[in-house]
């Protein structure tokens, strides 16, 4: 039995990353809304069976973890299938591993402040990037054209959890009218039209109320 927990939007790009790995590998799961305005991530269950009380989490019978990257790679080596969410050769999965992180690091941040996933999916962005977000802008980028294939083909030779973080990623920009090199951005688009990716943007959301 498995539970995914939920914000109440659907908007954490962390989720995302969860819900991309339990849908390719076809699993079924329930889902459980934890309400972060209503503070729900701190009520003693869920804080004390999650440890860091944080969305989202994921249940397996009665084991409890949070941490998305901690998640994908649980649900990687309980459920292990193709393709793959991270690569099996070991460089590559360490190479996998080093994305992951990255894009949930510092460098990133500036991006995910003024580029929000409620830009995804509510309303887009009315500012441009400040300097510091145009720099981060750049490194994305930068990486994005080191690690894509010439051929535009997925990173490690077949979709995994990397493809989906780093396209989520650049859609920040893309969606927003920023500039991205065609090449990157028709990368991006490629993965981001994957069934997996495409059910997860058309989910049914409520309408976005800040907190
Ligand atoms: N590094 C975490 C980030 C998770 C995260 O930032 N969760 C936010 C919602 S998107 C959260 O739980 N915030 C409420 C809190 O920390 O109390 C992951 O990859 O899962």
């Amino acid at each position: 039995m498995l539970t995914l927990y939920r914000d109440a939007f659907w908007i954490s790009p962390y989720l995302f990353s969860c819900y991309v790995a339990l849908e390719e590998k076809q699993l079924s799961y329930e889902v459980v809304e934890i309400s972060l305005a209503d503070g729900a991530q701190k009520r003693p269950d869920f804080a004390d069976a999650t440890i860091t009380g944080r969305v989202p989490a994921l249940r397996h019978d009665g084991f409890m973890l949070a941490e998305s990257s901690a998640i994908v790679e649980y649900l990687e080596d309980s459920f292990p299938g193709e393709p793959p969410m991270l690569p099996r050769d070991t460089q590559a999965r360490a190479r996998c591993r080093q994305l992951m992180s990255w894009i949930r690091s510092d460098d990133t941040l500036p991006i995910r402040a003024e580029r929000s996933t409620t830009t995804i999916f509510y309303d887009r962005a009315t500012k441009p990037l400040s300097e510091e977000a145009a720099v981060a802008a750049a490194k994305l980028i930068r990486v994005a054209e080191r690690v894509i294939p010439q051929n535009g083909e997925f990173l490690f030779g077949h979709f995994s959890i990397a493809d989906a973080d780093l396209a989520f990623m650049l859609h920040r920009l893309i969606l927003n009218g920023d500039p991205v090199p065609p090449a990157v951005r028709a990368w991006a688009e490629r993965i981001w039209r994957r069934p997996t990716i495409d059910a997860f943007m058309h989910l049914p959301r409520k309408p976005y109320v800040p907190y």
